[in-house]
């Protein structure tokens, strides 16, 4: 499958583009939307669930999450995820090994700048809004403010794994259906 390239306009009317990258397997996209469901109710959302150019949960609740972010897929594929960050804010500086080979694609004015971590390599203090951690795998993605930022991944075991972020962004951070999503893996 290969991946679409769309445009979403933050409420900060910050355009970003989706990169249009060759790839194999399944392809996971999530939107990180600031104040999803209110103020500092950030949220990851299903690309596919969020509407309009001023993205917000249907319903604007500040109450349990909408659950509009638990992801399927199948062991022994790969599964390139494709998180888009349309928050503008930075929380925290990130610091320490990169956990997995992933790519940040900067929005600039000629086009995305990508910038490519191999496993292992250090990353210093790089301003971010949010994480993509999957604890249990020790998966701890950076996400820097407009941007988008993809890897690559193939569940080996069938299970229920937990995904969040870990920067402090407010108090979306924690709630199922807002920064915390769940990865259902079935067994191929
Ligand atoms: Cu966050």
């Amino acid at each position: 499958m290969s991946l679409i390239p769309k445009t979403i306009t933050s409420t900060q009317t910050t355009t970003v583009t989706a990169p249009v990258a060759p790839t194999t397997g399944d392809v996971v996209s999530l939107d990180v939307i600031p104040d999803w469901g209110g103020a500092g109710y950030d949220a990851f959302v299903i690309s596919s669930h969020v509407n309009g150019t001023a993205p917000r949960h249907a319903t604007n609740t500040t109450g349990p999450g909408p659950n509009d972010n638990n992801i399927t897929v199948a062991t022994g594929v790969a599964v390139t995820f494709v998180i888009t960050n349309i928050d503008t804010g930075v929380n925290e500086n990130f610091t320490g090994p990169a956990s997995t080979n992933f790519t940040i694609y900067n929005d600039t004015a000629t086009g995305q700048a990508p910038s490519h971590y191999i496993k292992g390599q250090s990353v210093s203090k790089l301003p971010i809004g949010h994480t993509f951690t999957i604890p249990s795998l020790n998966i701890n993605i950076p996400i820097p403010p407009d941007t988008i930022v993809t890897f690559t991944y193939t569940f080996s075991n069938p299970g229920v794994y937990e995904y969040m972020c870990e920067a402090p962004c407010g108090s979306g951070m924690g709630l199922t259906g807002y920064m915390n999503g769940y990865i259902i893996v079935t067994s191929s």
